[in-house]
């Protein structure tokens, strides 16, 4: 049975065609700049609040800032962990994520071994998804250690992907990195869309309307945006972002 934030996300990408999740990096916000951020970005039509980052941010921190997205917002709060540090108690749900394409077996099976009890204990819902890094890849390439999938070999991105599909994930997430100089080529969304049958998620230097909506057209189903909350007119970025790639693909 599918749990909660699963199926409302599949309902909502069912409705919408393509749908936008902001993520707040704990180590860089207060817990006050937090829920500012969550509530400006839910009124903006953000589906969901993701919550993590690359590096640590110490348990107390992160449980602190995941109680301010609760207490400020509706929308649920899905973990993001880049470690066993990384899961809170507080949180709706969290993405159960395997890197892929990582040569260490810590960030490929070893860490959820560490961390599926945790999730458990604590009653989080835990959303299985395959996590590849593409392209420039950012920290999160080389704190995981992974062999980023150039972004001219869009074949092997959706070779991934399907292998992800085939072991059982639920969602696969192609990841061009954090502040990436360019977002993931719509070549390589489309390669592998076409090949899966699972929702993808696609994030990494997008910052635009222009650029979220080429991604949604290739076959983006939900598209993340962290750094742009940072942006002056975050708050009118984001709704220009949803409105451009709702109903994109329906
Ligand atoms: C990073 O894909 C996300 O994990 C978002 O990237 O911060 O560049 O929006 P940005």
């Amino acid at each position: 049975m599918l749990g909660r934030t699963e199926k409302y996300l599949l309902e909502k990408i069912k409705a919408d065609g393509s749908i936008h999740i902001t993520l707040i990096d704990p180590e860089k916000v207060t817990e006050e700049q937090a829920s500012l951020i969550s509530i400006s970005s839910q009124s903006s039509g953000t589906a969901a609040i993701m919550i993590g980052g690359s590096t640590f941010a110490s348990q107390n921190h992160l449980d602190n800032v995941v109680k301010a997205i609760k207490a400020a917002v509706t929308v649920p709060t899905i973990l993001f962990p880049n470690n066993i540090t990384g899961i809170s108690s507080y949180a709706d749900a969290i993405w159960f994520m395997s890197l892929l394409n990582s040569v260490d077996p810590y960030f490929l099976m070893g860490v959820q071994i560490l961390g599926a009890p945790l999730v458990k204990k604590y009653g989080i819902e835990p959303i299985s998804m395959g996590y590849i890094i593409v392209g420039e890849g950012g920290t999160a390439g080389i704190v995981g250690k992974a062999i980023s999938v150039p972004y001219n070999k869009p074949e092997l991105a959706a070779a991934h992907a399907l292998a992800g599909q085939y072991l059982g994930m639920r969602f696969i997430y192609l990841e061009g990195g954090s502040g990436a100089a360019h977002p993931v080529p719509p070549e390589m969304i489309s390669a592998v869309k076409h090949l899966i049958d699972i929702p993808l998620i696609v994030g990494g230097g997008i910052k635009t309307k222009e650029q979220a909506k080429v991604a949604a057209s290739a076959g983006a189903d939900i598209i993340v945006t962290g750094n742009l909350t940072e942006s002056k007119d975050a708050n009118q970025r984001i709704s220009e972002i949803i409105y451009a790639i709702k109903n994109v693909r329906i």
